[in-house]
């Protein structure tokens, strides 16, 4: 399925009255509304081809309908969600989840809705049928030297795929850790997963990027070998230039300081860029901005303060990806949401007062640091970022869009009911 663009233009129209009111309105507040605009704009969030399924728990999974079962209709499912908003122009795929097999066509495909590839993932967190060696006590630290050229191996073929993509990222996410004390030893394993890092960095294209996840537990329960940032930042030091740090939202333990840990990563030049998503308890893999959307702000408000002084471009300089994964809601308006949310964040974040907040801190002036903040939070930006969307072809609501023409329901009837996605 394919929206055409007189669909769009016509939900426009019948926007545009009160969009216009609104925009018109925060214009006026707006030092340089052109400049935002085009940042806007130009800001794109890849979409994991992982999470255009319904996900589930280790309780179950309630699958939905009209699910895309091959990679092919993953594309397509992406190619809607960019049309409709025309921010999500990129699409990161799991490897063996979603192996292309064949390149140029898929390549060609996804050029003619406008995407192309972000970051490639490797996958030694589960078994796959034939595969010699088992990874349930871990891939890249494992004791077994087999396991690790396996592991090592798959990582390698991954790169490949992502060569014939043009791609220019490897993300590497281990489940590697032990569930009990004793299982383990630490220094062991963090070396073991070093060198198996090094063999892997080696076959890394010049101009491409390791980006190394950390998670702070789960699936094992007693340690994790690439834990938090400190265990990733140390890995990317030693593996060299290419490497940086991946920041998953999800992957902290409660209460963390994520928008401090955002701000020294990319100080030290470290920081690869992130997986998008919220959480309440764990690694929830929730609607980015449903649950801490200040954080979100936060976040985004040291991401462009840090971009800005090192001189990094805001919408190429770092990987911006949602990873979620959703059990209730459609997985495409679960995305399209996600999107906005992020938008919006990164949005209010470029209308911060950057000199008046700087005099605010330089005078020790708590009051004001804290009215510069939320007075930009609790402005209603949501007309801006539809204003750029707008300008780029995209819809004025786009999950009002999706609702109103039936997409799921016509990807029911193209697809069936019984139609499943790889992924998680
Ligand atoms: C992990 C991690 C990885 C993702 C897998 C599916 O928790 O977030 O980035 O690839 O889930
Ligand atoms: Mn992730
Ligand atoms: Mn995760």
């Amino acid at each position: 399925m394919r929206i055409e663009q007189q669909v769009i233009d016509q939900h426009n129209q019948k926007l545009d009255a009160k969009h216009r009111r609104a925009f018109n309105y925060i214009s006026e507040d707006v030092s340089d509304v052109e400049a935002l605009l085009e940042k806007v704009q130009k800001f794109q969030i890849a979409i994991p081809s992982w999470a255009l399924g319904t996900g589930g728990t280790r309780f179950g999974r309630f699958t939905g309908k009209g699910e895309p079962s091959s990679l092919e209709q993953k594309i397509e499912d992406v190619g809607l969600l960019h049309a409709l908003n025309k921010s999500s122009g990129a699409i990161s795929l799991h490897i063996p989840w979603d192996i292309p097999k064949d390149a140029d066509n898929i390549k060609d495909l996804a050029a003619s809705y406008d995407l192309v590839f972000d970051a490639v993932n490797s996958n030694t967190f589960q078994d796959q049928p034939g595969q010699e060696y088992s990874y349930k006590f871990g891939s890249l630290q494992h004791v077994d030297p087999n396991v690790r050229k396996q592991a090592v191996d798959h990582n390698i073929e991954v790169i490949k795929h992502g060569i014939a993509l043009g791609s220019k990222a490897l993300t590497v996410w281990l489940a590697d850790g032990s569930s009990f004390p004793g299982q383990l030893n630490f220094r062991e394993a963090f070396q073991n997963t070093l060198e198996s890092l090094r063999e892997i960095y080696k076959h890394l294209p010049e101009d491409w990027k390791m980006f190394v996840e950390y998670k702070a537990f789960e699936p094992n329960f007693y340690s994790t070998t690439i834990a938090d940032w400190g265990q990733s930042l140390l890995l990317a030091n030693k593996l060299g230039d290419k490497a940086y740090t991946l920041v998953d939202l999800g992957h902290h333990l409660p209460n963390a300081n994520i928008e401090q840990i955002v701000s020294l990563l990319l100080m030290e030049g470290k920081l690869a860029g992130f997986h998008f998503n919220d959480s309440k308890y764990a690694d929830d893999d929730l609607t980015a901005g449903s649950i801490k959307p200040y954080q979100l702000f936060l976040i985004f408000n040291e991401l462009v303060d840090g971009m800005d002084a090192a001189g990094i471009d805001h919408a190429t300089g770092l990987g911006w990806m949602i990873d979620a994964s959703h059990n209730l809601k459609d997985p495409l308006v679960d995305l399209l949401q996600s999107v906005e949310a992020i938008k919006i964040a990164y949005t209010q974040a470029l209308m911060v007062d950057r000199n008046a907040l700087k005099a605010a801190q330089q005078a020790n002036d708590v009051v004001k640091a804290q009215e510069i903040l939320q007075g930009v939070f609790r402005t209603d930006v949501r007309s801006i970022v539809a204003e750029a969307r707008l300008r780029s072809g995209g819809a004025l609501n786009p999950v009002g869009l999706f609702e109103d023409i039936s997409v799921r329901t016509k990807l029911i009837e193209e697809r069936g009911s019984n139609s499943v996605a790889t992924g998680l």
